[in-house]
Parts: structure tokens; C-alpha cells; sequence
């Protein structure tokens, strides 16, 4: 069975989106971001991956595969029949990649990265200045279609969902950009998108009052 490492809320989320969107079971494991220990026994997580970082999808045969756009693509191309990914050599497939780089790139790297993890307020100020300009461009694109890619739900929608739900997390209200706001609305009417947020929500919930009542 496939493995995840994931922290609640963090970009994990959309990996655990698409496994829920394929049907795909696997065994999911916490990890603590800040003491780098995975919850459940207390292991090393840089063990598990040197990065320090989620999602890491532990495949069938045991091997580690990290980075949301290659995970995401793993998890798509285990079930061609969900549609979560153009196939090899559609030119939709590099439109999805296209995507997956943006939204990793210039919205979670350039924004939600820093305004989580800096300390430096002047640097969580300059990501919040600069980042009006990407969304613009995902707000640009989304006006008149329903998806990132292609007519239906794909992996990069489940990025960017994710996204854009932490987007207030980071001081920045994703209301200014009405295609995303009704965007986002749209994707949390998915089954599977909500099972996954009110799972991991939840998770996050019983983390507070764990750290209230140690
Ligand atoms: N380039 C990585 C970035 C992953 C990443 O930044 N994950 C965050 C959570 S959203 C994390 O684990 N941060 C902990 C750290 O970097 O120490 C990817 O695309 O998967």
C-alpha cells in the first residue's frame, strides 16, 4: 500500500486530495515540521527524507518520491480512468506541468513559504506585495473555465486549491480576485476536496488542543 507523509494543512493536502479524487487507499503519517520527528513513534523524519519536507509518497516497492508536482503525477498516472492527469504525450500534459511549476513556484514557494516559515516581517511583507501579480494571472486564466486544465478536475486544481485556501493564512484575502474566490468555492463542493480539508482540519483541531493541554 502507498504511503504518505503529510503534515495537516500543509501542501501535503493536495496529494492527499488526489488519492481521495483516484480512490486510492494508503497509509498516512504525520509529521512534525519544526522538530522534524514523525508523530505517530517519534522517528526521525529526516530519515524518511533528507528535505525535512511533505508530501514524501512512499511507493509499492518501497522507494521515496518527493516534490508536490511529481507526487501529484505519480498519484494521477496510478489511475488513468480518474482523469487526474492528461496522458504522456497529450500537449495537455504540459500544460498541466505548466501549472504544477507556477503554482509551486511563484504562489507556495514565493508567498506561502515565506509568510509561514520567515521570521523576518520585511520579508513576509515583500511576498504579500509581490504575489497580487501571479494571482492575477491564475484569476486571468480561471475567468472563463472551470479547471487549470483541460474541462475537468485535475492534479494542478488540486494544488492551487490548497493553496489558495491558505491564502488568508498568509494575510492575503483571495476575495480581491473574484474568478479565484468562486474558484475555490468550486472546488470545495467536491466530495473528495472536503473530505480531505475536514480531515485534516480536524487533525489540526485536536494538534491545538494537544498544545493547550500537553
Ligand atoms: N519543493 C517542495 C516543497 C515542499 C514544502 O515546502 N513543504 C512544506 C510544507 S507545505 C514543508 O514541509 N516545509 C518544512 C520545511 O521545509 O522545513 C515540494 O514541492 O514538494
Amino acid at each position: 500500500m502507498l504511503q504518505l507523509y503529510f503534515s495537516p494543512m500543509a501542501c501535503s493536502l493536495a496529494s492527499r486530495i488526489a488519492l481521495m479524487e483516484a480512490g486510492i487507499e494508503a497509509r498516512y503519517h504525520r509529521a512534525d515540521l519544526w522538530t522534524k520527528k514523525v508523530v505517530e513513534d517519534g522517528s526521525d523524519f529526516l530519515s524518511i527524507s533528507p528535505k525535512g519536507a511533505v508530501p514524501v509518497l512512499v511507493l509499492e516497492n518501497g522507494e521515496k518520491l518527493t516534490e508536490n508536482a511529481a507526487v501529484l503525477q505519480y498519484i494521477a498516472d496510478l489511475r488513468p480512468e480518474s482523469a487526474l492527469a492528461p496522458r504522456p504525450g497529450d500537449p495537455d500534459r504540459y500544460r498541466l506541468q505548466e501549472w504544477l511549476s507556477f503554482v509551486g513556484c511563484e504562489i507556495h514557494k514565493a508567498f506561502l513559504f515565506p509568510t509561514f516559515w520567515y521570521k523576518d516581517d520585511a520579508a513576509k511583507a515583500a511576498a504579500r506585495e509581490r504575489i497580487g501579480k501571479s494571482l492575477s494571472v491564475a484569476a486571468d486564466h480561471l475567468a472563463h473555465r472551470d479547471h487549470l486544465v483541460g474541462k475537468g478536475f485535475t492534479v494542478a486544481d488540486a494544488y492551487l486549491a490548497w493553496s489558495l485556501l491558505l491564502l488568508g493564512r498568509g494575510g492575503v484575502d483571495v476575495a480581491q480576485w473574484p474568478p479565484l474566490a468562486d474558484y475555490l468555492q468550486r472546488m470545495q463542493e467536491r466530495s473528495p476536496v472536503r473530505s480531505a480539508i475536514d480531515h485534516e482540519m480536524q487533525l489540526r483541531k485536536v494538534m491545538a488542543r494537544q498544545v493547550q493541554n500537553p
